[in-house]
């Protein structure tokens, strides 16, 4: 009898026990029993992904209080984080680092031996008194080379809900595995609640990522992004594994988009949190296979491409009938759905840019809210907060791809990067190649802080591939992994960098959220070689005719030549200036970055500069056709 099995028995029902029992991975007795020991649980559940632990997963998180199921419409439920919990926590969120190695600056880490004595500190008989959820999860379509196994143990039936709308099932893929099979663990605890059931010390928030033993420790919060280990937390595992295996563990959507005579050419995206992500992967006509973290494998030498999740976990501002149609029809109808930190006014979800009025007074993320409530250093409290969310299942989604649970994935053809620029990239362009691709949309990739990190707004930085605030391994590791992965493929997707936020001198965005379906149509185009493009110092530019008819097919949309001058003039002060900033950047935070990224900003510094010479500070795109 193996002992760690033996000290969790009394914890736990005969069902629950044998439900353990089933599966037979050493590994996974040790971790729940330390666990359970650490936090002093009073008692344990094993999820069994049946539809009666399921249900009562859901049950339970509505009877604790940590969901509320006051919402008019069936399956509808609402669940509230602390007001310092609303987002993901940079500064609480710390890389464990065994002493001797070094790390890039720009990572917040602490030292292992440290950390760890504080995080098990903080989460020491954090569970007395209550049950820890056992959830085994497939990261990726169960039973194929993309598959990762996860096991989190948690405190929260909310957590564990939410994981079951955005997560494939794991417990059989467990139970039939190797007894040695690895799996990546997360351990987290709400820590103390509040009366209204919301993580009372967040001065104690911590997440700790041990990628030495491929666990991660999680306390003190319930915001998803902090507490679902299998989304960011897991993530940032698979991120290292990735590297030494030699794959892509990417913050990207996967989409397909529709092409003539019922073609269907699939892309991938990164951008950073808020900058457009699940919009893109959403827009309708066409289909969504993921909206937030992509595995990309070299498969028969082509890049193939999962989804990690099988649900999405949303922004739910601005989703309005106008802007994102089939996400606002699926928030409006029967069918389970979690809504946090929106405002609840009876019996009603109502959230900002929602296209209709919303009351003055309600239930938020601050309890009682009514308008002009200011929190304790006087600002005023939004009636919801900016980075309320919902969870769904992908599935519920009519658009959702068929493709979703294919164990080989996609076949990518494009790949694009888009940030927050206000001032230099244009609004879509065509890397000359790979490499190009890599360097100067994916590693330069700019964007201003949004709402979706705790922390000031609007506040300028590179988020290399928008995946920085995720990677674990020195940063210019990652840069040489992916330039290598698309060295060896046959044939490499086109890499594009999209740019949904330039703006004029007076501050004005130059393009409507709408516009998007264009690039990605044109994009579409460009993979097929079915339009031509101008080369310019950035990249290849779409010829004006060719936006043309594409604003009129996707929008009936008259545009303007006027309009595509202005968004895609190269302006080359902001681009030497964007040159300056990414270089200097990886000179002072990355030691380990390859030459040959200074390389290929050089080269493209002096097509600026060449250009410049021949056509002055602002060049219309037409400049470049010859
Ligand atoms: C993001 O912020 O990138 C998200 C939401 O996708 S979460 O990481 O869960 O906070
Ligand atoms: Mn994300």
């Amino acid at each position: 009898m193996n002992g760690y099995l033996e000290a969790l028995r009394p914890k736990m029902s005969e069902d629950d026990y044998q439900k353990l029992v089933a599966i037979t991975n050493p590994k996974a007795y040790e971790f729940i029993a330390k666990a359970s020991d650490l936090c002093n649980a009073e008692k344990i559940f094993i999820c069994s992904d049946s539809a009666e632990d399921i249900a009562h997963v859901r049950q339970q998180a509505i009877t604790s209080g940590e969901e509320k199921a006051v919402l008019t419409l069936p399956g509808h439920t609402v669940h509230f984080d602390g007001i310092y919990d609303q987002g993901r926590d940079r500064q609480a969120t710390k890389y464990l680092v065994p002493r001797g190695i070094s790390f890039s600056k720009a990572l917040n880490q602490i030292d292992r031996q440290e950390g760890l004595v504080e995080v098990k500190g903080l989460l020491r008989d954090s569970m007395n008194g209550r049950t820890m959820i056992v959830r085994f999860i497939s990261l990726g379509p169960p039973n194929s080379i993309f598959t990762i196994l996860g096991l989190q143990c948690t405190d929260s039936w909310y957590v564990a809900h939410s994981e079951d709308l955005l997560y494939r099932p794991g417990y059989e893929v467990f139970r039939q595995s190797d007894p040695t099979r690895e799996f990546l663990r997360v351990l987290h605890s709400a820590g103390k609640l509040n009366e209204n059931m919301t993580s009372a010390e967040h001065e104690k928030k911590r997440i700790y990522i041990d990628y030495m033993d491929n666990t991660i420790y999680s306390v003190n919060t319930q915001y998803a992004g902090n507490s679902v280990g299998f989304k960011k937390l897991a993530f940032r595992l698979a991120i290292r594994k990735a590297n030494y295996e030699g794959w892509l563990a990417e913050h990207m959507m996967i989409m397909g988009v529709n092409g003539p005579n019922g073609r269907k050419s699939y892309f991938s995206g990164a951008f950073p949190s808020a900058c457009g992500k699940t919009s893109t992967a959403m827009l309708p006509g066409e289909t969504i296979l993921g909206d937030d973290i992509a595995y990309i494998r070299d498969i028969g030498s082509v890049a193939r491409a999962v989804n990690v999740e099988s649900g999405i976990f949303g922004i739910i501002q601005d989703v309005n009938p106008v802007d994102d149609s089939l996400i606002y029809k699926v928030l409006t109808s029967p069918g389970e759905i979690i809504f946090s930190n929106v405002l609840v006014k009876g019996d009603q979800p109502y959230w900002l840019g929602m296209g209709s009025e919303i009351p003055k007074d309600g239930i938020n993320f601050s309890g009682e809210w009514h308008e002009g409530k200011t929190d304790e250093s006087g600002e005023k409290i939004p009636p919801a907060h900016k980075n309320a969310r919902y969870a769904v299942a992908l599935k519920a989604l009519e658009n959702c791809d068929p493709e979703l649970d294919n164990p080989m994935g996609v076949e990518l053809n494009g790949i694009m990067y888009g940030g927050r620029d206000a001032k230099a990239y244009v609004p879509v362009q065509q890397s000359f190649d790979w490499e190009h691709g890599i360097i100067a949309y994916g590693a330069s990739l700019e964007t201003e802080t949004t709402f979706a990190t705790i922390g000031e707004e609007g506040v300028p930085e590179i988020n290399m591939m928008s995946t920085q605030d995720f990677i674990s391994i020195p940063l210019g590791q990652n840069i040489c992994n992916n330039l290598e992965f698309g060295r060896k493929l046959k044939k490499a997707p086109l890499v594009f960098g999209v740019n949904y936020f330039l703006e004029d001198r007076e501050g004005k965005f130059l393009n409507s959220p709408q516009d998007k379906h264009v690039w990605i149509k044109w994009m579409e185009l460009r993979v097929h070689s079915e339009v031509g493009a101008i080369r310019s110092p950035t990249g290849f530019l779409p010829k004006y005719e060719d936006l043309k008819k594409l604003f009129n097919r996707v929008l009936s949309k008259d545009y303007t030549k006027e309009d595509y001058v202005k968004q895609f003039t190269i302006r080359v002060p902001e681009n030497l200036a964007k040159i300056e900033r990414v270089q200097r950047f990886y000179q002072e935070n990355v030691s380990d970055t390859p030459a040959e990224l200074f390389e290929l900003l050089d080269q493209q510094r002096q097509r600026l500069v060449e250009a410049r010479e021949r056509f002055g500070d602002y060049i219309s795109p037409e400049k470049f056709e010859w």
